[in-house]
């Protein structure tokens, strides 16, 4: 069972491919990444769409169980090779046969097919570069992540996925149900790539690594929000609620964004589990301000981040970043936020 995501290299990973060099930023004005084509992915995930706490991963068998969620999609800012390469991401499998569009569509694959996953972490990463570039991101502000990073599938043998703070890549497992199944488990990745854009090699301490879970955490619901739409089906304040029916007990949560950890008697000294003080606060911002304002004071916010930060200072940077943003009563709304959980 899975205890928790790890990050960084204490697996030995081929990491064969080149590093990935400047921006994708320019990409679709000429760089090639303007193509599209279809796919099949779930929309997050099974047990979010349909509400169902029962469903069991029965090694990796599709059944008539899962046929209401899956959700015939379009795949963008392909590079019209026909491979899962864009201008964000460009996928890797270490496993089965490679995902081939043919005439603008990838087949209608399920989840006991190899390219399903493929699919899955294509359509999520680049639906949450959407999501950044909706709120400004790229336009009115700076752009975030606005980088082509490897995602790969792997075998990985333990039910665990990772980010590579040192080479803009994601791997993700197959133990239990696998990882690419759930698109919430797929955004929590790209939330380290995100932080890592914004301050490479952010999350060197207890308390910043916290900061990186927990926004990973957060980043994961409020895409998936987005691009499905509320209310959910299950509690939306929880994550990861099909990768994590392998190993909790319904209703399954991998962790959640509204729990009441404080600051600094909950602290365990492990960064998934001290990353729920740091996402309830993200999440009470979000709630307080809404969607956009929340999110983009939360994102722009951590461009001041030191890449070993403490709770405090990076929760006074995300007040400062609300005062400029929003202006006094949203400053206020921060704080408070912070406050509650003993941050400030
Ligand atoms: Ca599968
Ligand atoms: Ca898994
Ligand atoms: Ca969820
Ligand atoms: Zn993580």
């Amino acid at each position: 069972m899975r205890l928790s995501k790890i990050r960084g290299a204490t697996v030995a990973v081929a990491v064969a491919v080149a590093a990935v060099t400047g921006t994708a930023g320019g990409a679709q004005a000429g760089g090639g990444f303007g193509h599209s084509a279809t796919g099949t992915v779930f929309h997050p995930n099974p047990v979010q769409q349909l509400g169902l706490q029962n469903l069991a991963d029965d090694k990796d068998a599709d059944s008539a169980a899962f046929a209401a969620a899956y959700r015939r999609v379009v795949l963008t800012d392909l590079d019209g090779s026909g491979t899962l390469t864009g201008a964000y991401v460009a996928v890797k499998s270490k496993t089965g046969q490679r995902a081939l569009a043919v005439n603008g569509a990838y087949a209608d694959w399920h989840r006991d097919k190899d390219q399903f996953e493929q699919v899955m972490g294509y359509y999520w990463v680049t639906t949450a570069q959407h999501y950044l570039q909706h709120l400004g991101f790229g336009s009115t502000l700076r752009p975030v992540n606005q980088r082509q990073i490897e995602l790969r599938i792997d075998q990985y043998g333990g039910d665990n996925s990772f980010f590579r703070e040192d080479k803009a890549n994601i791997t993700l497992g197959k133990g239990g149900v696998d990882d690419a199944e759930d698109a919430e488990v797929i955004i929590h990745e790209y939330g380290h790539s995100v932080q890592d854009g914004q301050v490479p090699g952010f999350g060197t301490t207890l308390e910043s690594g916290a900061i990186g879970e927990g926004f990973g955490d957060y980043l994961s619901v409020v895409v998936t929000d987005w691009a499905t739409g509320v209310p959910t089906a299950t509690a939306e304040a929880c994550v990861a609620d099909w990768d994590s029916a392998s190993y909790t007990a319904a209703p399954h949560c991998l962790r959640r964004l509204d729990g009441n950890k404080v600051y600094p008697a909950d602290v365990r000294g492990e960064v998934h589990a001290d990353g729920e003080i740091w996402s309830r606060a993200l999440w009470d911002v979000h709630n307080a301000l809404g969607d956009v304002k929340g999110s983009t004071v939360v994102i722009e916010a951590q461009f001041d981040f030191a890449v070993d930060t403490t709770f405090h200072d990076a929760a006074l940077k995300t007040v400062a970043t609300a005062q400029r943003l929003y202006g006094n009563a949203a400053a206020a709304q921060v704080r408070a936020a912070f406050t509650a959980r003993g941050i400030l």
